[in-house]
């Protein structure tokens, strides 16, 4: 693999390169959450420093981390990822398709209106979650899942496009979310598990093959100079930084108990 100088990455890896970051701090109620998995309950102490080591990391890779305070009222608003699509010159507010998550947009975007001007939101009968949105350079990858449905996926496209990026849709088959199996490292690198490893939508990318047992790595983050991945999956992490990228590896036993993996824990813009 060759590397660029730092300006060509400057241009070309926009999209992972991030001045601010959004968070917001696990509740009282978080473990009374949505969940599939049967991994028990979550420990809310050893969430909240979970959490604390979270925000601890996007500080390292250079963000200026915004806290939102917990809200009793939305157990899973910790993942506020899921509540929009942030772009340089645009924020989207989403509209979550799990009925207990929608209100969670309401305090974040008292929160996006302090960042951005031009605000466009996902409005019923669409639905869409933020963990259904992949940005690769100038396309966004969106998921049709059983929180986002083609309607809403159509009004980002419509959006993203008046706006001069470009949307591909793209049908889920098992992931929860779209970037449960798949993230972008920047120049023209994707991490892809299960049934993004030979889709054909992401053929074109250089790819970074996550192993079926350590699906849960294939969501991972790039935060400027870093790769923020979970905690436990040595082959996805080796692989990572044979590429040329630095790692931080979080432990998020607390989040996946609750189908949360690291990029729904945070907003980046
Ligand atoms: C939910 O079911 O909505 C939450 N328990 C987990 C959301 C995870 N978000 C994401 O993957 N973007």
């Amino acid at each position: 693999m060759s590397y660029m100088s730092s300006s060509e990455r400057v241009i070309k890896e926009d999209n992972v390169m991030f001045k601010k970051t959004i968070v917001k701090i696990p509740s009282e109620s978080y473990v009374n959450g949505l969940t599939t998995s049967d991994l028990g309950r979550p420990n809310l102490e050893k969430a909240l420093e979970q959490h604390k080591a979270y925000i601890e990391a996007l500080k390292k890779c250079g963000t200026i981390v915004t806290e939102v305070p917990g809200n009793l009222q939305y157990p899973d608003s910790t993942f506020v990822e899921d509540t929009a699509v942030l772009t340089p010159n645009f924020a989207v507010i989403s509209n979550p398709g799990a009925l207990s998550r929608n209100g969670e947009i309401h305090d974040m975007e008292h929160v996006i209106k302090s960042f951005y001007e031009s605000i466009y939101y996902i409005k019923s009968p669409g639905t869409l979650d933020g963990g259904d949105i992949l940005q690769i350079e100038d396309r966004f990858f969106i998921g049709i899942s059983a929180r986002t449905n083609h309607v809403g996926a159509e009004q980002l496209k419509t959006i993203l496009e008046l706006e001069g990026y470009k949307g591909t849709i793209v049908e889920l088959e098992k992931f929860f979310h779209l970037k449960t199996g798949i993230a972008y490292l920047g120049n023209q690198t994707i991490v892809v598990a299960g049934e993004f490893v030979d889709h054909p939508e992401f053929n074109k990318y250089q790819k970074i093959v996550v192993p079926p047992e350590e699906e849960y790595a294939a969501n991972c983050i790039r935060v400027n100079d870093y790769v923020i991945i979970p905690a436990g999956y040595p082959v996805t992490k080796h692989k990572i930084n044979d590429a040329g990228y630095q790692t931080i590896e979080l432990e998020m036993s607390e989040f996946r108990k609750q189908d949360g993996g690291l990029s729904c824990l945070s907003l980046r813009f």
